[in-house]
Formats: structure tokens, sequence, C-alpha cells
């Protein structure tokens, strides 16, 4: 008798696999459909997570299913290496970032390592080696070439304590995503993609993401956020400026009382200049610059504001309106404008109360226009596409589409990262470095104060550099680019990691994406998938790939709680994978993670729970044990008994379920479980005098084909204890046999008078008149009817037969 040996037998297994190159992906082979499983990559922070091994775990069972379903699979692994964490150790420890962050690579590969997973490691990346991030720089210049990349000037979201700009997208409640500080309004010149560009388009094909969680699909709607209306435009009194607003209600507009601009807009400190006002404003905008987005918006927050001394004028009317900044007024919505109608909106109305403002009703109760003049009597419905017309026809403005999406802040003020690869010159201004130049590598001649300018600016070497175009010296960007841009190609790269010519090949990724699984964490719903799909329609439209959409399934995985919350340092709730993995082995690990909760929603840590999959998979190992023997020699099915065709029954029962379950939704739980059903019953099989030697040779086949991709190394380790040559991942999986999961008996129930009296064993195909016939010439159902009258008997097939007595 053996005993299983986790310990023993896990890195035997993973030193064959290396060895044989097992998981080694020819991508140019076409001999068998592709399938690109994906796991998102990890930051390298140096210690893996159990986050890490549910991710990677869910990842690995679908590869590896897909091997054996004869896929041609990519399964890849890297590191988004760069990143505030490494700068932040430089600061703190004095170690430079890219020790820090090799090191940690280091630790980290051999922690994943040991989880068993059929990772091609031939394709590993890390977007801080100067190999990837000159072809994020290569990638950043053809975004300049065709207008996806920009500077400008503007109000950007600065958080005081990274000291650094931020991404809308990484501003969560008016906090920094990283560290909690309040963000607050600076005016800086920044790069940026332009996303907007692609809006409508990342919005419409949306709708073409079928394998994409509902959810996701729906945030990503709410972030592109768009809305129909009308731009109008006022003359400002007395001047030859003007203002244009962007209304979603331009129905409204002969009841607009005032006008409001974001205090930031640019109009403000001109209108102010020199006038009585100024300094009132001045301290107005400098208190909003202290204030969140969220602070400012919000309905709980009183709203605040006041009157400038101009007026404008309302196109359609002539009327003169006052101009007012206030705090609910954004800089960077729409056009940082609001005509105010306080009968129509809530805000407004707010607004005007506090201030006492007039307040004109336009639509009455039943939908139709008053105080708006040729309007008056009409639908409001109709009057919204009447005075868009009426206004476009005065030249005073346009029907327009609004998106909440703004263009990608992608600098930042930071060493590590990709650098910007432009230089200013003062004859030329602004000019790209050449190709030819790139990559234009991060200087060691740096020093990290964490204070001030971007740390760039400390190196001598780096700053003075050569202007491409004219030659003389110039001076070069100091600010890198957000970690994001990194990882919105990485999955390209994958593909095409050796490509020294170009960032990647344009048949290559053709052959190869979309995506077919990719898998990671719902935190990154919006950033990361919005991102990745923009990059997809930037380089679509750059000639580069032939595709539009990089993840054609995704899946958001649940988190790992403990004691209900999400597993965290901070609240010292966290299950080292190391310490799991040391005392059951990680295949333990692995079908607790899987077996605990479907993949998409939050599992709660169970110690019991652990030791029950370690104790099950003991059970397995057992059993194969002992009749291993069995499972070797050939042996013929035969006639089969009853209880052969029960077991067989059970058999292909199982796999067609687990089977449909990994094809189709995931149920990885559910599939164990039927795969610990199916155990149980080759336990009372065995036991049998008259068990088939063929039926417990198919049966042990297919509980190992089944178990392998949850528990690889367990899977191989039973292979080969039943003499099987190669590695269980180089079968096909296994086909179930339909003629046994045809059933030629069923068990039906029999009522009397509704009640249940007994259960009979029928055969499958028996009429309902001998069904009712059967159910009368039971013993039990004989004596319950004797005597009383029979009134009616009803037969349903496969199912019941009910007697009505009196
Ligand atoms: C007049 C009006 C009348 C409006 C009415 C609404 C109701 P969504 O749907 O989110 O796109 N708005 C425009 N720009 C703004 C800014 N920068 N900051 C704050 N509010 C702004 O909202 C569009 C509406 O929000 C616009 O339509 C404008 O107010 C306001 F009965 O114009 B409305
Ligand atoms: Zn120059």
């Amino acid at each position: 008798m053996n005993v299983y040996k986790p310990n023993e037998i896990e890195p035997k297994w993973q030193k064959t696999w290396e060895k044989n190159e097992q998981y080694k992906t020819d991508t140019s082979d076409a001999t068998k459909p592709k399938y690109y499983a994906l796991e998102m990559f990890p930051y390298p922070s140096g210690k893996l997570h159990m986050g890490h091994v549910r991710n990677y775990s869910i990842g690995d069972v679908v590869a590896r299913f897909k091997k054996m379903q004869g896929y041609n699979v990519l399964h890849p692994m890297g590191w988004d290496s760069f990143g505030l964490p490494a700068e932040n150790a430089a600061i703190k420890h004095g170690i430079h970032p890219d020790k820090w962050t090799m090191e940690n690579i280091a630790d980290m590969r051999e922690q994943l390592k040991t989880l068993g997973l059929s990772f091609d490691w031939d394709r590993e990346i890390a977007t801080s080696t100067p190999e990837y991030y000159k072809f994020t720089q290569e990638i950043f210049l053809k975004m300049l070439e065709h207008g996806f990349a920009y500077k400008k000037k503007s109000f950007v979201n600065w958080c005081p304590s990274c000291e650094t700009v931020l991404a809308n997208e990484q501003v969560v409640q008016g906090a920094c995503e990283r560290c909690d500080s309040v963000v607050v309004k600076k005016d800086l010149e920044q790069w940026y993609f332009k996303t907007t560009h692609f809006a409508e388009e990342l919005l419409q094909d949306i709708d073409t993401l079928d394998g994409w969680p509902e959810k996701v699909k729906t945030m990503q709607k709410n972030w592109i956020g768009k809305s129909t209306g009308a731009e109008i435009t006022f003359d400002i009194d007395g001047s030859d400026k003007s203002i244009t607003v962007f209304t979603t209600r331009p129905d409204t507009t002969y009841g607009v009382s005032y006008m409001v601009l974001a205090p930031e807009h640019r109009l403000v400190k001109e209108l102010v200049d020199g006038t009585e006002y100024e300094e009132a404003v001045d301290t107005f905008v400098a208190k909003m610059h202290t204030m969140t987005e969220i602070e400012r918006t919000s309905s709980e927050v009183e709203k605040e504001g006041m009157f400038i001394g101009k007026h404008v004028i309302n196109p359609l009317n002539g009327k003169k309106v006052e101009l007012w900044i206030a705090n609910y007024v954004l800089a960077d919505y729409g056009t940082g404008a609001v005509m105010a109608v306080p009968a129509h909106d809530e805000r407004d109305a707010e607004f005007a109360t506090k201030y006492n403002l007039e307040v004109v009703p336009v639509i009455n109760e039943d939908n139709i226009m008053i105080n708006s003049e040729e309007f008056d009597g009409m639908d409001a419905d109709k009057a919204f596409e009447g005075i868009i017309e009426k206004i476009e026809e005065m030249g005073r403005g346009k029907k327009t589409v609004n998106y909440r999406l703004r263009d990608w802040l992608l600098s930042r003020q930071r060493y590590w990262g990709c650098p910007i690869p432009v230089v200013y010159c003062e004859e030329c201004g602004i000019v790209p470095e050449k190709k030819e130049n790139l990559p234009i590598l991060l200087p060691t001649d740096v020093e990290f104060t964490g204070k001030g300018e971007s740390p760039l600016t400390t190196s001598k070497t780096f700053m003075n550099a050569t202007c491409p175009c004219c030659g003389k010296s110039a001076r070069r960007e100091a600010d890198t680019m957000d970690t994001f841009v990194d990882s919105s190609w990485y999955f390209l790269r994958y593909i095409d990691p050796k490509n020294t010519e170009e960032p990647f090949g344009k048949d290559a990724v053709n052959n190869w994406m979309p995506v077919d699984q990719y898998i990671g964490g719902v935190e990154h719903a919006i950033l990361h998938l919005l991102y990745s799909r923009f990059f997809v329609k930037a380089f679509n439209s750059m000639g580069m790939l032939d595709f539009k959409e990089p993840f054609k399934n995704l899946l958001t995985q649940g988190m790992v709680l403990k004691d209900g919350t999400k597993m965290s340092k901070s609240k010292g709730n966290v299950v080292a994978p190391v310490e799991i993995i040391e005392e059951f082995g990680v295949d333990t690990a692995r079908l607790f993670v899987l077996f605990a909760a479907p993949p998409e929603r939050d599992l709660e840590w169970s110690d019991q729970g652990v030791e029950g999959c370690f104790r099950f998979l003991n059970r397995v190992y057992r059993l194969v044990d002992e009749l291993s023997d069995l499972a070797k020699v050939e042996a013929t099915l035969g006639d089969l008994t009853k209880e052969d065709k029960a077991m067989r029954y059970t058999i292909s029962a199982t796999l067609k379920k687990v089977t449909e379950d990994l094809n189709e939704k995931f149920g990885f739980n559910t599939a164990i479980s039927a795969l610990m059903e199916l155990i149980n019953e080759m336990y009372k099989y065995k036991e049998l005098d008259n068990r088939n030697n063929a039926v417990i040779k198919e049966g042990i086949e297919t509980i190992i084909a089944i178990l392998a991709p949850f528990a690889p190394h367990m899977g191989e380790e039973l292979w080969t204890m039943v003499d099987k040559e190669g590695s269980v991942f180089d079968i096909s999986w296994p086909k179930y046999d339909e003629t046994a999961l045809v059933k030629d008996e069923v068990e039906i129930v029999v009522q009397v008078n509704g009640k249940v009296r007994g259960k009979l064993s029928v055969a499958t195909n028996i009429t309902k008149d001998e069904m009712e016939k059967v159910a009368m010439e039971d013993e039990k159902i004989k004596a319950l009817v004797e005597g009383k009258t029979i009134v009616k008997v009803v037969a349903v097939p496969k199912k019941l037969v009910n007697i009505v007595v009196k």
C-alpha cells in the first residue's frame, strides 16, 4: 500500500514538466485550433497571496482542460513591473528600484512555480526591462505620430502625497486610488492619449462582448457615459466674447434664469480681471481647489457660488441673465458651463432658492411647453428637437453628444516608469525621439527623495539630450508613463515575445487574438480593460492589427475573504499560500480555492474546507492505489449486471456533467462535487463480489482524467500508478459513452390518494397501462387498496402512478 505524499510527488512532477518542456507552445502550429488562456499579470510585490493562487488556479484548469480537448493552448505569464512601490522602497531603504523589482520577480517566480501552473515560461516578460519598454516607447511614438497622443495644459488631479498627477480613473471618490489622500486640482501641462477619439466605438462594441459579465459591461458603459443634447452659445453682454454650454435639455432653454461657469473655466479670470469682483473670485477659486470633485458635486454638500458682474444673452428670447460661478459646475465636463433652469433642474433649484434667483417654468405637468414663445402648446419632446433646429438655423449651436469619458492622462512625475521618448528643443519645440535611438534608458544617477519634481530631473546624463531634428542640445522629457500603458499591450507581446524589430508581428497577433479567456479581478473592470480596448482600437486604426477587441471572454473572479473581510496585511487575516502548500501540498490548495465557491463569487477561507480537500485527495489516492492492478490490465465489458450498468451510468453522467461545467460556465465547484460523488460510488462498487474489471478500469481512468486539471500533480502520479505512458495532459479529454447514459430502468413513485406509498423500479419503455398494472400488483399497494373502490388511476411515464380510491 502506498501513501499520498504531496511534498514528494509535487516537486517531482514540476521537474519533469520543466525537463520535458511540457507547457511550451508552438504558436506557429496551425494543425490544432488555437486557445489563448490569460490571467492578468501580477505586480511583483515579492509575496504571492491567496488572490494569486485563486486567479492562476482558475486559469490553469481552463488551460489544461482546453489542451486535453485538443486545442493548441497559449498560457503565458509575466510581470507588470513598473510602479510606485519600487520607488518607495528606494526612498525608504536606498535600494535601486530595478534591483528591488528584479529580486521580487525572482522570488515570485519561484513561488509561482510551486503552484504547478502550466505556464510557458519561455514567453515571460517584464514591463520594466528595456527589451519591453523599448516597444512601449515605440508605441507611444506611433500614437504621437497619428495624433492619438498629445500634450495640453489643464486642471489635473494631483495627489499631494504621491506628488504626481493621476488619471481620472485613478481617483476614487475624490481620493488617490493608491494612498487614499484627498486629490486636488492643479493646472499643469501633461501628456494625454486620445481615448475620446474612440468613445463611440468603445461604447458600441461593448454589445459585441457576449462573453463578458453584464456588470462589467454596465460599468464600462457608465464610465463612457454618453448623453445626447445640444451645445448652445450665449453672448456676453457688452463684450465680443461668448459662452457655450452643454445641455441635455434644450427644451428648457426659454427657462434659463442665470448661467454658471465652473470656477476654473478659462474665461473667469479674464472676465473679472481689474473689476471689483477680482479679489472675491480669486478667493473663491482657491477655496474650490481644496475641495474634491465629489465634495463639490455631492447632493449632500451645500451649493455655493457668486455673481461675477457680467450678464449673458439668451439667443432665443434675448433675455439678459446673470453670470455666476459655483461649486457644482465642473470644469472638465461638457463645456464647463451650465445654462441654469431652476424650474426643471434640482441642482439649479437648490442654488436659486439659496441666492434668490428667478425661477421660470417652461413645461407644465402635462409635458406641454409654456413661456416659450412659438413653442408654447407643443409637446416637450417635440420642442426638444424643434429648439435644436431653431438654434442650428440661427447658427447659435448644434445637436451634440457628450461623453463622460476623458482623454487618458498618461504622464507621471515618477522615476520607475517608461520614459516618454521626446525632447524639448529651443529651436524645434517638442521633438519625438528617433526610433533607432530607442530605448531611451532610465538613468541610474538619480536621487530618490520623494519630494518635488520628477526624479529624472536630478540626472544630468538623462536630461541633457540632443535634438533629433536640428542636432542642438535639448532637454529630455522628465515624466514617465502611467504603468497602465505597459499593461495595455502586454497580451500582444506574449504572442511574439522575442521579436526584436517591432512590438509584435501583425500576422502573429491576428492569428492568436483575441484572448479566448481572460481572468482577473473585478477591480480592473474599468481602467485596465478600457485602456486595453482603446489600445487595440488605436492599433487597428494605425494598421498594426486587424481585430477590434482584445478579450473575447472575461471572468472576473471574486475575492478571498477570511472572517468575512478581504485578506489583507493591514487586517492581519492573511493566510500565506506557502503555509498551506507545506502542510497539505499545492493540489489541496488548488482544489480548495476551486471547490469552495463559484469563481465569480467571493470565497470565504476555511481551514476545515482545506482539510476536507486534503482528505478527499487521500481518498482518491487510496482508491486508485488499491485498484491499480485491475486498471492496468485490458478487460472487456461482457454481460453487464444491473450494478455494472448503474456504475457505468454514474461514470458517464459524471463525465458529461464535468465536461459541460468546464465548457460553458466555470462550474469548477459543481464539477468537483460530481467527482466526489463518483468516487463514493466507486468505493461501493469495488466491494461487490461480481464487480466487472472493465468497469473498474473505465472508472479509474475517468477519475484520473477528470481530476488532472484540478490537481495536476496527483493526476500525473495516478496516471503512472496505472502504468500509463507519458503525461496525462497529453491524452484527449475522455468522451462519455452515450449508451451508458440510456437507463433501461427507472424508479417510479406509487401514490394512493396523492400520498406516496411506494417506489418501484420499472423498464423505461413500458406503456402507461403496463405501469398501472405493475403498480396494482405490488403487494404493499394491493393491501392498501383492498376492499376500496378504485375511482381512477393516473400514470405519468417514468415518474409516477397515482391511484384514487374511495
Ligand atoms: C439645462 C438643464 C435643464 C439641464 C434641466 C438639466 C436639466 P448629464 O446627463 O450628466 O450629461 N451640466 C452640463 N455641464 C455641466 C458641468 N460641467 N458641471 C455640472 N453640470 C453640468 O448632465 C447634463 C446636464 O448637466 C446639462 O443639462 C447641464 O444642465 C448640466 F431641466 O442644462 B442641463
Ligand atoms: Zn531642435
